[in-house]
């Protein structure tokens, strides 16, 4: 029988491992991981939220229901505004840097998460997830956060994860050196080590992109994805789910490439792509990266992009080595 590792005594075997760690970082995702148990039972219950309501809102008739990722949002902050190990916050439902109210403790952290990726999806039963980035704050401690905490580019990272709620409840978490997988079981209410040491494979068959923005990519993504369709590249898959956090956790155990292309529509709304750099596609990058797997904007590794502005978007492709490097070799005419 495999031994039961639950994600406390993950946590903490990892901090055994580095003497000169304070626990610090241990306390805040154990933290973490108790506000992804509240979402995971608050999603669960999506379909009755016009029903029952969830958050204590109003309902019946008159009845102002609060919108799961905002609720998301809730669990997050109220579980990580007090524990000492923050000293701000910046997620994708609040336009500005969330402080640490004045009453607690500024830590040596920074949070940067979307409570719930892939959120119009809901309605319709499709995996959703939470994404999050832990950096160490640049300024001193004991202050209150800044920008220049905030905005840290990604290879600067002590730990990312993401949480898939999924037909099961999954953590995908690396703290730097490799990748591990938990799956929360209900019955206990624990995330248990279920996937340790994962390795995105070198190469796969599966493509995923959005095809309906197929007239507004460049010519050369264009001709990338012609190029996989052609029979005689193979048996490629195409899967898209619409929710980053589904399509990159497949990639990840599958193997193949994500990819999120700028689109040069009329109204030029993702000129830059549309993902958000600080808080979606540098943090699954992470994870992609320490799996064995690339992330790019295209240009550059997303591990190296300094954020500029807290929600700023990038071009996307992530996945397995051989799959990426061919999409960059079509990308840059080498092909
Ligand atoms: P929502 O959170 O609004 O559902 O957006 C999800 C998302 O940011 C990401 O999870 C998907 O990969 C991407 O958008 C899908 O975008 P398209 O609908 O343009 O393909």
């Amino acid at each position: 029988m495999p031994k039961v590792i639950s994600v406390q005594r993950y946590l903490i075997g990892t901090q055994a491992a580095h003497p000169e760690a304070t626990g610090d970082l241990t306390g805040l995702l154990w933290d973490l991981t108790l506000a992804f148990k509240q979402i995971a039972a608050k999603v669960r219950k999506a379909g009755l939220l016009d029903v029952i309501g969830l958050a204590g809102e109003e309902n019946e008739s008159g009845d102002v229901v609060t919108k799961l990722d905002r609720i998301a949002q809730d669990h997050i902050f109220r579980m990580m505004d007090h524990g000492g190990h923050l000293c701000c916050m910046a997620s994708e439902e609040e336009p500005d840097i969330i402080p640490i109210p004045a009453r607690y403790p500024k830590g040596k952290y920074v949070l940067s998460y979307d409570p719930l990726d892939g959120s119009s999806n809901i309605d319709v039963n499709v995996s959703v997830g939470t994404i999050f980035a832990i950096h160490r704050r640049k300024t001193a401690e004991g202050t209150d956060g800044t920008a220049e905490d905030v905005l840290q580019a990604g290879h600067d990272m002590v730990a990312a994860g993401y949480v898939i709620y999924g037909s099961s409840t999954m953590l995908v978490l690396s703290m730097g050196n490799q990748v591990d997988g938990f799956t929360l079981d209900p019955e206990v209410g624990e995330f248990l080590l279920s996937h340790p040491h994962i390795r995105i494979p070198r190469r796969g068959n599966i493509y995923s992109v959005n095809e309906g923005n197929h007239a507004w990519w460049d010519d050369n993504t264009r001709r990338y994805v012609d190029f996989i369709k052609d029979p005689a590249s193979g048996s490629y898959k195409s899967r898209y789910i619409g929710s980053m956090i589904a399509d990159v956790h497949r990639t990840l155990l599958y193997g193949g490439v994500f990819l999120y292309p700028r689109t040069f529509k009329d109204d030029k709304v993702h000129g830059e792509g549309k993902l958000r750099l600080l808080y979606e596609a540098s943090p699954m990058g992470y994870i992609v990266e320490k799996a064995g797997g690339i992330a790019t904007t295209g240009d550059e590794s997303l591990l190296d992009l300094e954020p500029t502005d807290l929600h700023q978007r990038v071009p996307v492709a992530m996945g397995s080595p051989e799959n990426v490097n061919e999409y960059l070799d079509f990308l840059h005419g080498r092909r």
